[in-house]
């Protein structure tokens, strides 16, 4: 059996089948009497898999290890990788092969991938896009890797009652990961609390406090059709046994001996734990040191153990082998460890520590929005890190400094510039400043994005550093949220390109706009669009027991429920309009164009309104659906459960999409663009990466709508001072929420948030009011426009063609050159 095993690594594709079966029979995922046969059939297809993943993985290891490159480690908190097993055979290309030895034991290849959980460690776009990225440096044989935290249990998993959303864990481990590998050689102590003492030396050295470790789990990524199969290595944390006192448990005092177990444990075992306590926002910033201390030290070790190899390391080498990104500020602390593992632990001066920290560190900001912006109470950090306090000390003194003598007319400057705030009455470190401070290069992730960064948020710093400051707008992997997703659509654009190199250079996709007119690939393309759309009409009969047509314009907005993004805005329109259809006769209704409107997302659970838009969306769908007056012509389902296989589902079946945030408030998006990958046009206001979308796919394929960044301030200020006028519709469609049409739940609060004259989070702060009105007026054209099958599918077509800008693959060549300054290592 173990021959089988190996030869099927070596030989390729030829008896997939017993390979299966041996994994079935000798890995023991499941007690041979408790025999679940898809389940088993899942995990014996995922070792199969894996034992290719895993030979590639080491091949790619060695080479790196050889040939020394200089490579990225990217740092975050979080990573929304989703399923795994489409994803490997899909790059591995062995998906058919695959899809027949599975025929071939009875098994259908479809309901054996449906086994996964997905991996959810991360919240929304920013963790999606971190994984996109991994996809990306893989595929473009980039020596890469990712870091991040192995949460017990990731993003919640949502559940819709009578009462609206629902949390419970969502319990990916459950059974186990077929796709992380332990590594038990892979260990190093991190610290907590203690204080800090002065050596004879002079030298200060962190002691005491408590030590866990943290032990590393990869994750093997697999490049499209390329052996580079890159990690992520995700850190868990365990107490060693020297911490279980074998005296207090046989004295039956069971908590007390195994008290650091039981702390350590609790650092990985959620994604973002409640911060509303002094507890949780300990622990929060425990998990963030956590991913930091031990990433460093294990970059550190390799850096050490490559260069040693050719005589003994030169710390002065160190940015030239190692470039580190802060996917957001949640890895900051990565600066001032790596100052002390520098000084503390390796012996260096404060200057030549700065040196190399700061030509070693990047940060991409992905957001504006001040509550998202973090800022760490100064008593927490010299409680938990008191010498990384003393280092930041250091770093704003030093800042403070230099202003002060090189630019002097900054002084009334310094008090947002500064990294300490020591004004407020609790003092704060502010992560963002920290890591513009200490960065070589800030980035924003969208050219708007990026502007108002240097115009507003940064813009003090600006006029100091003029180099410093970049756009890298995102990208998608074209990999997940195409080629797999959606293979019907992706086999006819190879057809008509005659290739498949669309698939990593999807600039290519441009040369579809010759056929844009041609009659024979309109209903080629209409026929799977119609085929992704009826499979996503059995996925919504199945989860929430609705009947939808596919003969109706699927209208989707799935992302965080956030006040900002405005779900309701788009809820307020659907009211309005159902609304209407009430108020027409039957003939009138049969020349309205017929929608289902799916909305999805989850609310973070401490977040009231978000959580009152989950519910308002599922009252308004519980009338609208069983009102008999209006059944052909209107449908609302909240989608239940969001997450990135949910999100392969809707998207390749989706016609139109919501992208309808106040301008300036969403940093980039990255759903918009997937969207638009798959031939679905977008609603939208001019904000994030909508700019660029529509740019690239043209202003004719694009409803845009609503207030611009630059006008919303003055718009704010308006609203203040009395001057806004209501559309009439607006005050119609809340009416009618008032009066009790939906049920009996108090609205109020959510209503009155769209009210009065000012506030953050009150008095329209996010302009719904305001936007209404361009909202309907858009939502008519597109009304209009789907009447007209010819010009939609064109459309549909072009927005598929102008999508070739935003692959993650552009995106990651640009930060490979212009940020991190790496080349490829292609595996041979
Ligand atoms: O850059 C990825 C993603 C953007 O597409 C979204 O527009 C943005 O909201 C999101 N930002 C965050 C930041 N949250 N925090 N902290 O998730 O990043």
């Amino acid at each position: 059996s173990n021959d089988v095993s190996a030869a099927v690594i070596s030989e390729p594709l030829t008896d997939i089948a017993s390979n299966i079966k041996y994994h079935a029979q000798y890995t023991p995922h499941f007690s041979p009497f408790n025999f679940e046969p898809l389940q088993a059939y899942y995990a014996a297809t995922a070792d199969s898999v894996r034992d290719r993943l895993i030979k590639q993985w080491n091949d790619t290891y060695l080479h790196y290890h050889k040939l020394n490159p200089k490579q990225t480690y990217y740092l975050s908190m979080e990573y929304l990788q989703g399923r795994a097993l489409t994803n490997a055979i899909g790059n591995l290309d062995i998906h058919n092969a695959y899809a027949h030895a599975l025929n071939k034991l009875g098994q259908d290849l479809e309901e054996v991938v449906d086994q996964e959980k997905d991996a959810a460690l991360g919240n929304g776009g920013l963790g999606r896009l971190a994984s996109c990225f991994l996809d990306s440096m893989a595929t473009l044989n980039l020596p890469a890797w990712g870091y991040g935290l192995r949460y017990r249990y990731g993003l919640f998993k949502q559940l819709i009652t009578k009462a609206g959303q629902e949390e419970v864990p969502e319990d990916w481990l459950e059974k186990f990961s077929p796709w992380e590998i332990v590594r038990h050689d892979v260990v190093f102590p991190i610290r907590f609390f203690g204080h800090v003492e002065v050596l004879p030396s002079g030298s200060r050295k962190w002691v005491g406090g408590e030590v866990v470790q943290a032990l590393a789990y990869d994750v093997p990524i697999p490049g499209y059709k390329t052996k580079n199969t890159n990690s992520l290595r995700l850190w868990e944390a365990k107490a060693s046994s020297e911490d279980f006192n074998l005296f207090l448990f046989n004295d039956g005092q069971y908590d007390a001996a195994a008290q650091l177990h039981s702390r350590a444990q609790q650092i990985c075992a959620v994604l973002y734990p409640g911060d509303a306590t002094e507890n949780g926002k300990l622990l929060r910033l425990k998990q963030q040191f956590f991913l930091c201390s031990a990433s460093l030290q294990d970059i550190i070790a390799r850096f050490k153990e490559r260069e040693d190899g050719k005589g003994a390391h030169q710390w002065s080498e160190f940015p030239k082998k190692v470039a580190i990104q802060l996917n957001d500020t949640h890895p900051t602390l990565t600066i001032p460890e790596l100052m002390r593992l520098l000084m503390d632990d390796e012996g260096l001066g404060w200057g030549e520590s700065w040196n190399i920290t700061t030509k070693t560190i990047a940060y991409t900001n992905h957001t504006v929005l001040p509550e998202a912006l973090e800022k760490w109470s100064q008593a927490v950090m010299w409680k938990l890190l008191p010498r990384h306090m003393e280092i930041i000390e250091e770093i704003d003194k030093r800042f403070v400094a230099t202003i002060m003598s090189e630019r002097p007319d900054l002084e009334n400057k310094m008090h947002s510039m500064r990294i300490l705030d020591h004004n407020a009455t609790k003092p704060v470190v502010h992560m963002a400043n920290l890591c513009v401070v200490s960065s070589h290069t800030v980035n924003g992730v969208a050219q708007l994005h990026s502007d108002i960064l240097k115009a507003e948020l940064f813009a003090d710093y600006v006029s100091v550093w003029p180099t410093k400051f970049q756009n890298k707008t995102n990208g998608i992997t074209p990999r997940r949220w195409i080629r797999f997703c959606s293979p019907e659509l992706s086999h006819i654009i190879t057809k008509w390109l005659k290739t498949d190199q669309w698939v990593t250079n999807l600039e290519l996709l441009a040369n579809l706009r010759e056929f844009a007119d041609n009659s024979e690939l309109h209903a080629e393309w209409e026929s799977a669009k119609m085929a992704n759309k009826q499979r996503l009409a059995h996925y919504i009969l199945r989860v929430t027991g609705l009947s939808i047509s596919p003969n109706t314009l699927f209208d989707i907005q799935v992302k965080r429920i956030h006040e900002y993004k405005r779900q309701l805005l788009n809820i307020l329109g659907v009211i309005y309009r159902y609304k209407k259809l009430k108020g027409m006769s039957p003939e009138e209704r049969k020349n309205t164009t017929p929608r289902t409107i799916m909305i999805g997302g989850k609310a973070f659970a401490t977040y009231t309104n978000a959580k009152r838009i989950v519910k308002l969306v599922t009252d308004v769908g519980d009338v609208v659906n069983s009102d008999p007056d209006v059944n052909d012509y209107l449908k609302v389902v909240f989608v239940p459960n969001y997450n990135v296989s949910v999100a392969e589902m809707l998207i390749p079946g989706s016609e139109l999409s919501q992208h309808i945030s106040t301008a300036g408030m969403e940093a980039s998006g990255t759903s918009n663009m997937k969207f638009a990958l798959n031939g679905c046009l977008i609603i939208g206001t001019l904000d994030g990466a909508n700019v660029e979308i529509r740019e690239e796919i043209g202003e004719d394929n694009f409803f845009l709508f609503g207030a611009t960044a630059d006008e919303v301030p003055q718009l704010r200020k308006d609203r203040e001072n009395g001057l806004f006028k209501p559309d009439p519709r607006f005050g119609e469609a809340k009416q009618f929420i008032r009066s009790g049409a939906f049920g009996t739940y108090d609205y109020n609060p959510l209503l009155e948030s769209l009210e009065g004259n000012s506030g953050y989070g009150r008095g329209d702060y996010f302009l719904v009011g305001h936007d209404f009105s361009s909202y309907m007026d858009a939502q008519a054209r597109v009304d209009e426009a789907y009447k007209d099958r010819k010009r939609w599918i064109k459309m549909s077509i072009l927005s598929t063609c102008g999508s070739g800008k935003f692959s993650s693959d552009r995106t990651i060549s640009q930060y490979a050159k212009e940020i991190w300054n790496i080349a490829e290592c292609r595996v041979p």
